[in-house]
């Protein structure tokens, strides 16, 4: 699989918060760093996510004063309540330290609305707010997405199903991602990419390429 000029690299989240010792720690998070940066040289285009919380965001447990990992009701439906992360400025939020991200054209931030978080790079999860992630590709001519990050069965799974309905033909390089896994999230998401055709492929499917 060589990538062309109508692909484009989506890196979701490889923030310190979802790495080891962060707030959100996904575990060997931080292993995907050298895989994705191993990718990067093959692609022209490349988007970075970062996961940009208001302190006091909606998804955050502690501004309900519940535990987290539990779930309540928003406005839009189901939310998980995660850990206070990824708050805007802090150095959680910050990319990892190895993330070789200077050949990105863009960062999107997501999950800034107080009252909305965002899993998906495309929309936000009350699944109406557009980031504009999909006009910016279709305007560059993409027809294809590659996406990796973190974690595998949260963001880089709504991005993906996202991109799938915006219409890209839509990859998961699954050696550079890593999940959460509670509930059988990973599995869940593993049978979700199969359903709605999304190509589960390894990096040196690409880089030997
Ligand atoms: C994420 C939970 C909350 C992710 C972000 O990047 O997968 N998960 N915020
Ligand atoms: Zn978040």
């Amino acid at each position: 699989m060589t990538p062309n000029q109508h692909d484009a690299l989506l890196i979701i989240d490889v923030q310190n918060d979802f790495c080891p010792n962060g707030a959100l720690a996904v575990p060997e998070g931080d292993q995907v760093v050298p895989v994705i940066n191993q990718l990067t040289s093959r692609f022209q285009t490349i988007v970075l996510t970062q996961d940009w919380h208001p302190a006091g965001h909606a998804s955050f447990a502690s501004t309900h004063g519940a535990e987290p990992f539990s779930t309540t009701t928003l406005h839009y439906g189901e939310q998980t309540l995660w850990p206070d992360h990824c708050v805007q400025g802090s150095d959680g939020a910050e990319f990892h330290q190895q993330l070789q991200s200077n050949g990105a054209a863009l960062i999107i931030r997501k999950g800034m609305h107080p009252g909305i978080d965002s899993y998906s790079a495309f929309f936000e999860n009350d699944k109406t707010t557009s980031t504009g992630l999909g006009g910016y590709l279709r305007a560059q001519n993409i027809k294809r997405v590659f996406c990796v990050g973190l974690a595998y069965d949260y963001c880089v799974r709504f991005t993906a199903e996202d991109a799938m309905k915006e219409q890209f033909d839509t990859v998961v390089i699954k050696d550079a991602c890593r999940a959460i896994d509670m509930n059988n999230s990973a599995a869940d998401a593993t049978g979700s990419f199969d359903d709605l055709g999304i190509a589960m492929i390894h990096s040196s499917d690409v880089t030997t390429s």
